[in-house]
């Protein structure tokens, strides 16, 4: 049977990674096999790609900025995603191609349909199960910021309110397979919530 695929979205700090690791430990805890990986870098040519695309010092075009996080995806989806899925596992994605809309869409204003090209070519058509988006605004994404930021953290406000809107309305017209939570809920909350919809998920899929 094939597996279940799990993406975690939002903006910078929502708290996809905390909510992810203990997503994972639930899992696993009844006996469920869980690989938890992430855009970029879940593959070893994706870190190097991580690297290039969120620490260069060049400024880096958006159009090649959209090639690089579709090659991170091609690499990740063929070589670790899908024959994870086909053993059986749950994949835990922290970020996937909601992220390239929002982000290279939405915020850097590429056009549609050359979103979508790299997309379809990066995914083959895959898509999640599943999508949480945590969602939080700007001011309180700010607020748990640290100084190390990387080349897009230092984008805007103006920036990351598009990107924002943009998960909500990738959001909206997704509705089958996204559930928004507010991030700004105690840490505990957002992850009952969380189990709770996983839970139901595996149930209607085990039915
Ligand atoms: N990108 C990525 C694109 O532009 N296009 C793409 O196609 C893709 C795939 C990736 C960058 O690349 C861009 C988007 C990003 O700019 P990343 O590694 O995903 O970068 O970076 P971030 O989103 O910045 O990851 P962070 O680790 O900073 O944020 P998380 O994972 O959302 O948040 P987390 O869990 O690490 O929590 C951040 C802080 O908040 C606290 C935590 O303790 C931590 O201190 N926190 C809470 N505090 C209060 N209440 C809660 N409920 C909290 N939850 C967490």
């Amino acid at each position: 049977m094939r597996g279940l695929f799990i993406t975690f979205e939002g903006i910078e700090h929502c708290g996809k990674t905390t909510q992810a690791v203990r997503l994972v430990e639930s899992l696993r805890s009844v006996g469920h096999e869980v690989v938890m990986t992430r855009e970029p870098g879940g593959t070893t040519i994706g870190a190097a790609i991580r690297e290039l695309v969120l620490h260069s010092k060049e400024q880096i075009d958006t159009v090649s900025e959209l090639l690089l996080f579709a090659a991170d995806r091609a690499q990740h989806v063929r070589t670790l995603i899908l024959p994870a899925l086909e053993r059986g596992a749950i994949v835990i994605s922290d970020r996937f191609h909601d992220s390239t809309r929002a982000y290279q869409g939405w915020g850097r204003g590429i056009d549609t349909a050359l979103i979508d090209r790299a997309i379809a070519l990066a995914t083959d058509g895959l898509d999640p199960d599943l999508t949480v988006l945590m969602d939080i605004d700007v001011p309180t994404s700010r607020s748990r910021g640290d100084d190390a930021s990387d080349r897009i953290e230092q984008d805007s406000d103006v920036f990351f309110t598009k990107v924002r809107d943009g998960f909500l309305a990738i959001a909206r017209g997704s509705q089958d397979r996204t559930i928004v939570i507010d991030g700004t809920l105690s840490i505990e909350r957002v992850a009952s919530k969380i189990r709770e919809a996983v839970g139901e998920h595996l149930a209607s899929v085990s039915t």
